[in-house]
């Protein structure tokens, strides 16, 4: 069972986002319920989807001072790094295909040491339905592709403001470190 919301094209989604004041990229409902009730359509989003069978690909679409945009890809299988987002907030929704972000509670961290202590708190499930909001108070997360799922799947990122390096963990070493993160496209064209 769906209910009845009508999908919009990538360059509508556009036009609204930018009417958003600054104040609606501080808390995260305003923008949740956005991408709940505006679904993108999986075809006005076509020169954006590029494919990489070794890492999930980030696609710029739209980057304003307040947010960025993107669409990242995901082979079946793909995962990103447990990570931050440098204290931005963070929505997301998948257009195509489902996907899964688990939450991570940060017990103790010393980055400039390089040393953490993390644990798997919950998993949810993205899909065309269920956009999500990364919780600004636990913003340590993975996003994967399970094989199970068995298909390719597409995210849009709103990142405000936009972020160029995060923090990447790992739970079993209790190791941090700074990452710097690329566009593989960028309005549509190579980078
Ligand atoms: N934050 C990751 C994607 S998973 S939320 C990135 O921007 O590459
Ligand atoms: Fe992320």
């Amino acid at each position: 069972m769906s209910t009845a919301v009508k999908q919009i094209s990538i360059q509508h989604f556009v036009t609204q986002l930018r009417k958003f004041p600054e104040s609606a990229f501080l808390p995260t409902d305003q923008l949740h319920r956005f991408l709940h009730d505006a679904p993108v359509d999986p075809d006005s989003l076509a020169p954006y989807l590029t494919w990489d069978r070794q890492h999930y690909t980030r696609n710029l679409i739209d980057k304003t001072p307040l947010y960025e945009l993107l669409a990242i890809c995901w082979e079946v299988g793909q995962a990103s790094s447990v990570h931050n987002h440098r204290d931005q907030n963070c929505w997301m929704a998948v257009p195509i295909g489902r996907l899964l972000v688990e939450n991570f509670h940060v017990v103790h961290q010393d980055i400039a040491g390089g040393k953490c202590t993390i644990t798997s708190a919950e998993t949810v499930e993205m899909n065309a339905s269920h956009p999500c909001a990364v919780d600004p108070l636990e913003p340590v997360h993975r996003v994967f592709n399970p094989r199970e799922f068995n298909q390719r799947a597409v995210s849009l990122h709103v990142y405000s403001r936009p972020f160029d390096t995060c923090v990447v963990y790992s739970a079993e070493q209790g190791t941090c470190g700074e990452i710097e993160l690329h566009y593989t496209t960028e309005y549509g064209k190579p980078t």
